[in-house]
């Protein structure tokens, strides 16, 4: 082998393992920001639709306005938009329609809506972000139309029930990396 060849190879060595270092560091540009971005828009409007169908937000154990797309609330909450809750007298979404539709997946490092026993449950667990994070909710529950950004002090957003929202592949809220749904 010549020593121009072995320069070769591990110059192009080098560059395969920075390539795949990055990427997964910080994702694949493009697609898992679509996924996202899609899961986020998905959650907001099923919580729209069911605000419309039954006149009222489901009741899902928040505390406050806000909340996270985990958890036992994010469990309680996806139980009920997937039209999943057990038949009782107080069933929630009576006409056990599906409001969600999102990408189902096995972990949630890869983001998506994840199922107990790793995927193999029948439990919703979380709806996740595609750096594995949950996706937040902020709600206008005094009905005001209107709800603080949760992302920018001082400005406010008018006529959503509910934004969503991922703090995008930096994790950490601002950075101009933010996933939102309105
Ligand atoms: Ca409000
Ligand atoms: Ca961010």
């Amino acid at each position: 082998m010549s020593r121009d060849f072995i320069i070769t190879m591990g110059v192009i060595v080098a560059g395969v393992v920075a390539v795949s270092l990055y990427t997964s560091l910080v994702g694949v540009p493009g697609r898992p920001h679509a996924w996202t971005a899609g899961d986020v828009k998905s959650l907001a409007m099923a919580i729209e639709y069911f605000h419309e169908e039954y006149g009222m937000y489901p009741d899902f154990g928040m505390e406050g306005d806000e909340a996270q797309a985990d958890g036992r609330s994010g469990s309680s909450l996806f139980t009920i938009l997937l039209g999943k809750e057990v038949v009782t007298d107080k069933i929630q979404n009576r006409k056990r329609i599906a409001f969600l539709n999102v990408k189902v997946s096995k972990s949630r490092a890869r983001g998506g809506l994840v199922y107990s026993s790793g995927g193999s449950g029948v439990i919703p667990e979380g709806l996740y972000d595609a750096w594995g994070n949950p996706l937040h909710m902020k709600f206008d529950i005094d009905c005001d139309q209107q709800i603080e950004d949760p992302l920018e002090q001082g400005k406010v957003i008018r006529n959503k029930p509910v934004v969503v929202y991922s703090f995008g592949p930096d994790r950490n809220p601002g950075g101009g990396d933010d996933i939102i749904s309105w």
